[in-house]
C-alpha cells in the first residue's frame, strides 16, 4: 500500500516538473495552456524602463494564471508611450498577454 501511495505522489508531481521546464524556457507548454489570447494580471516593481527597446523590466509577484513564481524579467510594452509615464522603483499593477513570441504588457494601472 505504501508503494502505491508513492506511485500516486510521483504521478501527481510529474506535471509540475513540466510546468517548471516550460517556465525556464519562457515557452508555453502548449497554446492551450498559455492561453495565447488570455490576459494575465500581476503586480511588479519597475527595475528598468527601456524606451528605445520598448521594454519594461519588472520584479513581479506570482502569476497564478501561468503558474509563475515571483521573478524579474523583461516585458514588451504594447503602447510604448506608457513608458514615458513610468520610472524605476515604481510599483505597478499590470495586465499582459502572450503574443506568440513575447509577453506583452497591455495595460498598466
Ligand atoms: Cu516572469
Amino acid at each position: 500500500m505504501k508503494r502505491l501511495n508513492l506511485f500516486i505522489l510521483i504521478a501527481a508531481l510529474a506535471p509540475l516538473t513540466t510546468v517548471a521546464h516550460a517556465e525556464d524556457t519562457r515557452q508555453p507548454a502548449s497554446p492551450f495552456d498559455a492561453g495565447i489570447s488570455a490576459t494575465h494580471h500581476a503586480t511588479g516593481k519597475i527595475v528598468k524602463v527601456d524606451g528605445t527597446a520598448g521594454m519594461l523590466t519588472l520584479a513581479h509577484g506570482p502569476v497564478t494564471t501561468l503558474n509563475w513564481p515571483p521573478m524579474t524579467m523583461a516585458f514588451a510594452v504594447q503602447n510604448t508611450k506608457l513608458l514615458d509615464t513610468l520610472s524605476k522603483g515604481q510599483t505597478i499593477d499590470f495586465e499582459f498577454t502572450y503574443d506568440g513570441s513575447n509577453y506583452l504588457i497591455t495595460d498598466v494601472q
